[in-house]
């Protein structure tokens, strides 16, 4: 008897488990941090925003949007991409704050999917479209001179390659943002063909801690580090070797990912004993944590 009620005890659980396991799973069907669906499940003609973080859904076509003259906005954006290279973009539309605060975005609302009209997707972190965020018009220079804050907008008109904002011409509705950094890599994240945007109370995670090779410890003079993330294509990892802790404004460790130029993401060259302290910082996921590797170069 006593045997019976334990086996349908560790049955239970099991099935517990089971169940949430799934539900983890299908809630992680979604890359946090984007790719291609197969079949969006889209409106034609339509702009919709859904989720359990808005309290009024909504659709808008083109022609209301662009009726919302109060939030409407020509912009200049720098803008970079993984290869990198460089480019400015004007548009022209409309804020996507306001359209936000008209769905009636919730406090609890954490994570913010674009959808396009072919499947590709990007996600965000709410605070990641609500921070500050820049055009800098020396990005060509490497100079983060007469840099403007600008607002994150959806475009009905933008021309590449351009600073004149009378350029823009009629295309997609387009998201742009504005850089957080000279090194902000945000091209990938500027969805094309919008069709709906998903604003979601689901908390976004942390992306994982960056990786040294070797393990930090005693080293030779001279000895190469590797910084790695187990994500490394959807991260920029930034370092510094003063003690002081990383952000986005420190040294940039991977300017190119893995499958265009890995040749710019050289190792450190260690030459005397150091602390380097890294974090991985990317879209759709809180920043990591900071991760210190002391490194003691023998000799010294
Ligand atoms: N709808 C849609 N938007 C998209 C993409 C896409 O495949 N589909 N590619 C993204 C990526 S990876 C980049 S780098 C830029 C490319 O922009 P460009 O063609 O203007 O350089 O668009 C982004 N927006
Ligand atoms: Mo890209």
């Amino acid at each position: 008897m006593k045997g019976q009620i334990k086996t349908r005890k560790v049955l239970i659980f099991a099935l517990l488990f089971l169940s949430l396991n799934i539900l983890v799973a299908c809630q992680g069907q979604k890359p946090e941090s984007g790719g291609k669906i197969e079949k969006p499940d889209i409106t034609p003609g339509f702009l919709t925003i859904s989720g359990n973080g808005v309290k009024a859904p909504s659709r808008f076509t083109l022609a209301e949007l662009k009726d919302m003259e109060e939030a409407q906005t020509s912009q200049c954006y720098s803008i970079v991409n993984n290869w990198p290279s460089k480019k400015y973009m004007v548009g022209r539309g409309i804020e996507l704050s306001y359209l936000l605060k008209k769905a009636g975005i919730k406090d609890e609302a954490q994570t913010i999917s674009f959808q396009a009209v072919d499947g590709y997707f990007a996600v965000f972190t709410r605070q990641q479209l609500e921070e500050k965020r820049f055009y800098y018009p020396k990005l060509m220079e490497g100079s983060e001179e007469e840099a403007q804050e600008v607002p994150a907008i959806l475009a009905w008109e933008h021309r590449e390659g351009s600073k004149d904002l009378s350029k823009a011409s009629g295309g997609k509705l387009t998201l742009l943002l504005g850089q957080k950094g000279l090194n902000d890599v945000q091209a990938q994240v500027c969805v094309k063909d919008v069709a709906v945007i998903e604003v979601l109370t689901l908390p976004p995670g942390q992306w994982s801690t960056v990786q040294a090779t070797p393990a930090p410890g005693r080293i030779k003079p001279g000895t190469e580090i590797v910084l790695h993330h187990s994500e490394q294509d959807q991260v920029k990892i930034y370092y510094t070797a003063d003690g002081s802790s990383p952000s986005e404004k420190s040294l940039l460790y991977n300017p190119s990912t893995t499958y265009y130029q890995p040749e710019l993401n050289k190792p450190l060259v260690v030459k005397q004993s150091v602390t380097i302290k890294a974090i991985a910082v990317g879209y759709g996921k809180n920043d990591s944590q900071i991760a210190s590797f002391a490194y003691d170069v023998e000799g010294y």
